[in-house]
Formats: C-alpha cells, structure tokens, sequence
C-alpha cells in the first residue's frame, strides 16, 4: 500500500481490489491471462465491409503490377535451374511456361493413339465417361467413372469430343495399366521428386472447365496441344465462385455462360497453348480451364521438391 502524504487521503487500493482493478483493465484491451475474451459475433455489415476491404487491396495490387509487362505478364523460361524456378516461381506463386526441362523423352517422339492402344493393349482402365450427358461431370465425378480395355478407349477418343477422359482422378485405378508406359518418361529432378506423373489420355475437344486446384500443379505435355487460359486469383469475386473449386461460369470463351455472369467479361486472363514438351506451372489458387486441340497425352504432378499441402487447410 502506498500512503501519498501524512495528511492527504489514502487514494492507494487494498491489494485484492488493485489487483482486480488492474485485470478488469487488461480485460478491455484482451490481455486477460488464461480466460479468451469474450468474442464479440461479428456482424453481417462487418464481414461485408472487411471484403470489401479486401477486394480493394487485391485490385490496388493488380494496378500495381499491370505498370510492369515484366511483373504482370505470363512469362516463358527455358529450363530454369531449381534455385531460379523456386525463387521467381514456386514461392511468389507465379505462373510460368517451362521450354527444354523434357528433351530427351522417348515419350515425345513414341506417344501416338496406335503406340498407345499397341503397348497399354487390352489392359482395363478406369475413364470419366457420360460427360456429353451432364454439365457437372467435373464437380459429380464420382457418377462418371467408366471402364473400358484401353485400345477400346483410345477408339473412343481417336475421332474426338469430350465425352470419354482419362483424367489425373482415374489415377490410381490405372497404375498398374500404364506401368508399360514408364520406360517412355524422364524425371524433372530440378522441381520434383522422383515420382512419375498422373496422366490424361484425351481427344480433340474434351474440356476440363473453370476451376483452381488445392496445390500447385505442373502439367507436362506430351502429345498434342493444349489451348489454357489461367486467371488469377485475385479476380475470383467475377468468377461466381460457390461450388468448391469450381466457377459458375464453366467456360470464359462462351458467350452464353459470359451473358449469364457478366462480371467475368472482363476478368484479367492470360492465354496459351501448351505443345509438346512444354511443361506449366499453375500455382495453387489460380482458376484455369483447359481444351485439348487434338488428341493429346499429358501428365500433371503435385510432387515438388518444396511443401505442397494448401488442400490441407482449405476451408469445406
Ligand atoms: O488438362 C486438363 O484437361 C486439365 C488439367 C487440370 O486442370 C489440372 O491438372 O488441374
């Protein structure tokens, strides 16, 4: 206790009541030990107005970048050394085509429909089939599993059209498949672990629509060419986004599905067609959608030398 003069008032509290005076004080500005504050529910206007908050942030940075072709544009490397592509790519999350990491692929030259129906055989694959019948065959993926002898499949394929895709899900029910196709791969040692790809078999026309995926992703053409258009994520608020991954707006070429979602006319969006050995990075979060130009042979990989575990947290 502290006396402040012989004859002034005693102003100091008891020690209990100074020590509670001090945590009430705490309290207000939620410093209390052991016990959380009590969280006050937020309010509808509150979160409404934090995104927009955010929303202004992301569009502030796009003006940003847009002042440099060099930050804001989609940028092509020829083989970038594993200390280059994890600085200027892998870590900002950038996306980047990569020219000359797949010389030398026996698959290049050999991965025509016939090689393919000759090697893989009569072998049982797994495929996404019924797709023509439902607009949702991505986000219903489950309702589309098919199986089929491969060389029946590529005959399925061969004349083009969306309708049958072997795609990175039916993975694993095709490893065994596909084991003959292995000899044909090489390794991208300056990016990833050694671990051979998920791959995608499919005929001119067959579409993977509008979407992002829960981790980086590299995709490595092998056969054919591949039209793809990428979108930041800073312009997800124009792409209806409600369904998982996936956007409402499917398709950002089609006039109709734009006339239904105005606002993703003018999302910012780069485009390219992938050709045979170029490899892509998509980082984890950017939208992208994909159309094969004609048969095409790919592999996607998730396996990169640095963490790759976004799906881990992803929010529902
Ligand atoms: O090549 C495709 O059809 C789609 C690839 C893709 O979207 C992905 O790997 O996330």
């Amino acid at each position: 206790m502290r006396k402040s003069g012989k004859n002034a008032p005693d102003l100091s509290l008891p020690a209990a009541a100074a020590d509670m005076q001090m945590r009430m004080a705490l309290r207000q500005m939620n410093f209390a030990p052991g016990a959380a504050p009590a969280a006050r529910p937020v309010r509808d206007g509150e979160t409404a107005l934090a995104l927009k908050r955010r929303e202004w942030l992301l569009d502030v940075m796009d003006r940003q970048r847009a002042l440099s072709s060099y930050a804001s544009g989609l940028l092509t490397a020829e083989n970038p050394s594993s200390d280059d592509f994890l600085h200027l790519f892998y870590a900002p999350g950038r996306p980047v085509i990569i020219k000359g990491a797949m010389t030398g692929w026996p698959a290049l030259e050999k991965w025509t429909p016939d090689y393919l129906a000759a090697t893989v055989g009569e072998a049982m694959v797994e495929y996404q089939g019924g797709r023509d019948e439902a607009a949702d065959y991505e986000l219903m993926k489950d309702r589309h599993k098919r199986r089929a002898p491969f060389s029946r499949f590529i005959e399925l394929v061969r004349g083009g059209g969306n309708d049958a895709y072997i795609t990175a899900y039916n993975n694993a029910a095709n490893a065994a498949a596909f084991k003959g196709l292995e000899p044909d791969l090489g390794y991208l040692d300056a990016y990833l672990t050694r671990a051979h790809g998920m791959l995608w078999f499919g005929g001119q026309g067959a579409f993977t629509p509008l979407h992002f995926d829960l981790t980086n992703n590299l995709l490595a053409q092998v056969t054919g060419t591949k039209r793809i258009i990428l979108i930041p994520p800073s312009q997800t608020r124009q792409l209806a986004h409600r369904r998982h991954v996936f956007s409402d707006v499917h398709d950002v070429t089609d006039p109709r599905r734009l006339a239904a979602h105005p606002a993703a006319r003018d999302v910012l969006r780069y485009e390219l067609v992938l050709t045979p050995g170029d490899l892509l990075f998509i980082p984890i979060g950017w939208w992208h959608q994909v159309r094969s130009e004609s048969f095409s042979a790919m592999l996607t990989y998730t396996n990169f030398l640095w963490p790759n575990a976004g799906h881990d947290s992803y929010p529902g």
